[in-house]
């Protein structure tokens, strides 16, 4: 093999948890293990379905169809509300048992996440570092992994797909395409229900038959930015593993419907600021050493008030914190209404050369309020409340304007 060759051959891992919210479920009660069990609320409730154990699934059940269709698929099943809280726990504690084997970890949720592997030293076989790292994860935890390894991320992230419950596929370089081939068109992330049935109207239902199709054709259905979902399907996949992308906003601003002079609503709105400007300094892998708060009165007098510290940061408490004080000392005495409230955090630094990074409290927090902010990305911001934002949920829900 060619020098070339071989540095571009990568070795990346997708490693999910099988029905992690019902998993936990029964880690935590082991009653409910080999059992239908169902998170998402009370079957005679709106909500859908979170997780169905596979037991519940051979019925039917899947996510997001509606728990009241659950229970008429499989009345036996046992309904759960769920608690984010603990999922969150045992995430941390699986990407704990992740980074043990690389830095180079991608999180795609509470429970996956791409591992870049290339170059790293591996005495036995990938398969057999696989194997490890499922047993580690069960031991610790008790939740079951299922592993997908490949040359590039979209192949593992099918191969673990393909392997569940507790599997573990390998895809060897040059075998992409043909492991995809037979495949439904649907299991290539990226293809949801609406082009499943597109694809089904041209007549192609098979990944293998999406990477065939002629360029000309491809493009006078699909616009350009989709030229990546062709080359997905024949394997190709040059995405890197990395974490976090770039930010593009770094202040928060709302203006009441009415004005206010409710200290705990002030700061109700803040401790939402803080949580969006962490994610998004997370997020994009900075922090920030000035936090700036902006207050509008009634009688449209505009002041900002900046705190500065040596310590740069990316927590949702420490900014909190930052602007509970300048609100304090802004506010004064002072009795005239609020109109407009805003925050900004601003002085980036990179995170990765801060001290902080290597205190170990700090590192947790920013997992967990990671952790937290994968779960607001993909079922949405009130998916997790802190007891701040639930109170402003409760007070206001619905008439503030955030931008
Ligand atoms: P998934 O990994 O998609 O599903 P899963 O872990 O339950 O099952 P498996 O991986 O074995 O197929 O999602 C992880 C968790 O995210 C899931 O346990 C619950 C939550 N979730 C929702 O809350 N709503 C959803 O629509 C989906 C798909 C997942
Ligand atoms: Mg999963």
């Amino acid at each position: 093999m060619l020098e070339t060759e071989k540095r571009a051959a990568r070795t990346i891992f997708h490693i999910d948890l099988d029905a992690f919210f019902v998993s936990v479920e029964q880690v935590l009660n082991p009653a409910l293990q080999s059992k239908p069990v169902i998170v998402g609320g009370r079957p005679e409730g709106r909500g859908v379905v979170a997780a169905a154990s596979y037991e519940a699934r051979k019925f039917g059940v899947h996510a997001a169809i509606p728990l009241a269709r659950a229970k008429r698929l499989c009345p036996q099943a046992i309904f759960l509300t769920g608690n984010y809280r603990k999922y969150v726990e045992f995430s941390l504690k699986f990407m704990d048992i992740l980074g043990d084997y690389t830095p180079s970890i991608q999180p795609g949720g509470l429970d996956e996440a791409y591992l870049d592997l290339t170059g790293c030293e591996n005495f036995g076989s990938w398969r057999n570092l696989a194997l490890k790292i499922k047993g580690r994860i069960k031991q610790e935890t008790g939740l079951v992994a299922s592993a997908g390894i490949a040359p590039c991320k979209v192949v593992a992230k099918v191969a673990s797909d393909l392997s569940k419950p507790d599997g573990l596929i390998e895809v060897l370089p040059g075998q992409e395409q043909g492991f995809l081939a037979p495949l439904p068109v649907q299991k290539l992330p990226g293809v949801g229900d609406k082009t499943g049935k597109m694809l089904k109207t041209m007549g192609i239902q098979t990944i293998g038959q999406l990477a065939d199709m002629p360029q000309g054709l491809f493009k006078s259905r699909f616009n350009e930015g989709m030229v990546w979902l062709q080359q997905h399907a024949r394997g190709i996949d040059d995405s890197p593993v990395e974490a976090y992308g770039e930010a593009k906003s770094i202040s928060r601003e709302t203006t009441f419907e009415k004005d206010s002079l409710d200290r705990a609503f002030l700061k109700g709105n803040l401790r939402y600021f803080a949580e969006k400007l962490g994610a998004e300094l997370r997020d994009s892998d900075k922090k920030a050493r000035t936090v700036t708060l902006k207050l509008r009165y009634t009688d449209f007098e505009t002041i900002n008030r900046s705190t500065s510290s040596r310590e740069a940061t990316n927590l949702d408490d420490t900014i909190f914190q930052s602007a509970l004080r300048l609100l304090e000392s802004a506010l004064g005495k002072k009795y005239k209404p609020v109109r407009l409230i805003g925050l900004e955090v601003s002085n980036f630094t990179a995170g990765e050369t801060q001290l902080s990074l290597f205190d170990a409290e700090a590192k947790r927090l920013e997992q967990l309020d990671r952790a937290i902010d994968q779960v607001r990305d993909k079922y949405g911001f009130d998916a997790i409340q802190t007891g701040y934002t639930l109170e402003l949920k409760q007070r206001y829900e619905g008439k503030t304007r955030d931008r």
